[in-house]
């Protein structure tokens, strides 16, 4: 059926191996009683028809290593519009209005068109896949995510001969995003992938992850997920999605050319202008004596989308 990255197994030492039925289960995290709260709130979640959606996923494979626990990775975030400290989306996110919500995907197409998500929900199959997130500040994550490849979508509006890139944008209203004055970046938040890169298997349109819907701070009610490049690159909250000829520009790119590089794929030979981009740390395993992983070659998806970059000069195009 779905593609079904498993051949990157073969290069994680056994110990990060995790079998699904490890990973701590809904039941267990309430049974941590506290985490109850950390659960996403159901009654904001309002359309019921969001999470029956996601309830059935159907289970993926790509079982990589162990998931971080769902109160880690919802309470450590990158979401610059709800605060720049990684604990402020948390706190600041449940202003985000999730529904009613759409996404508009134009330019370069035969058939745009304004979808909404319900229509999102319903275009195809969820899965439950199981990826990293790493971010550039050298942090990781685990996480079991739930939607479908991001091609499903693009491919609905049939791309002519001109779409070689695809930009989206994410959503920026000063009246439910308080950082947005912050002057951090350029709003609205926006990234780009190559055409080819946007419609491999592997890119996510997630709509839940932990058998849930998505939390507001990790991008409800939709975004990207990217798994082999930086964190940033994985748009939280998109509300445009563009088919262009040019390359786009990201929001990162505009503040700092040196440091964020259209290409951003996770890549340990190629250090990040400030720090080595060699080793990283996982989230819920920062105690003192936690050792810092090493950092794979296209963040362990080398297998699947090493031959996009074949010929191309990875230290330039960073
Ligand atoms: N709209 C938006 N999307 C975003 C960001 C952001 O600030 N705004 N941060 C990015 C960065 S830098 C990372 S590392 C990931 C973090 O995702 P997580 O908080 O769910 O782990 O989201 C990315 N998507
Ligand atoms: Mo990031």
């Amino acid at each position: 059926m779905h593609f079904l990255p498993d051949r990157g197994l073969g290069r994680l030492p056994e110990s990060e191996v995790t079998p699904r039925s490890l990973y701590a289960s809904r039941r267990e995290l309430l049974a941590l009683g506290a985490a109850a709260t950390l659960l996403p709130n159901l009654a904001q979640a309002q359309a019921g028809a969001k999470l029956a959606a996601i309830k059935s996923a159907v289970p993926g494979a790509m079982v990589l290593d162990k998931p971080t626990r769902m109160e880690d990775a919802t309470r450590y975030n990158n979401y610059y519009e709800f605060g720049t400290d990684k604990s402020e989306p948390a706190r600041n996110a449940h202003t985000l209005k999730t529904s009613p919500w759409s996404v508009l995907v134009e330019g370069e197409c035969a058939k745009p068109g304004r979808f909404d998500l319900e229509a999102l929900l319903k275009l195809s199959p969820m899965e439950e896949r199981i990826y990293r997130l790493r971010c550039v500040e050298g942090w990781s994550m685990v996480i079991p995510w739930i939607g479908y490849s991001m091609a499903e979508l693009i491919r609905k509006v049939e791309p002519n001969s001109r779409a070689k890139f695809v930009e989206f944008t994410t959503l920026a209203d000063k009246s439910q995003m308080p950082e947005l004055s912050n002057g951090a970046l350029d709003w609205p938040y926006v990234e780009g992938l190559r055409i080819d890169e946007a419609m491999h298997p592997l890119t996510l349109l997630a709509f839940g992850m932990y058998g849930e819907v998505l939390p507001k701070q990790n991008g409800a009610p939709l975004r990207l997920v990217v798994p082999w490049k930086y964190g940033f690159k994985s748009a939280k909250s998109i509300i445009k999605i563009r088919l262009v000829e040019k390359q786009p520009t990201s929001s990162w790119t505009k503040a700092a050319r040196q440091e964020y590089g259209f290409y951003s794929n996770v890549n340990p030979l190629v250090d990040h202008p400030r720090w080595s981009q060699a080793t990283e740390r996982r989230i819920g395993e920062d105690g003192l004596f936690a050792k810092k992983r090493p950092t794979l070659m296209f963040n362990g998806y080398e297998p699947q989308v090493g031959q996009l970059y074949a010929g191309l000069d990875l230290k330039k195009n960073y």
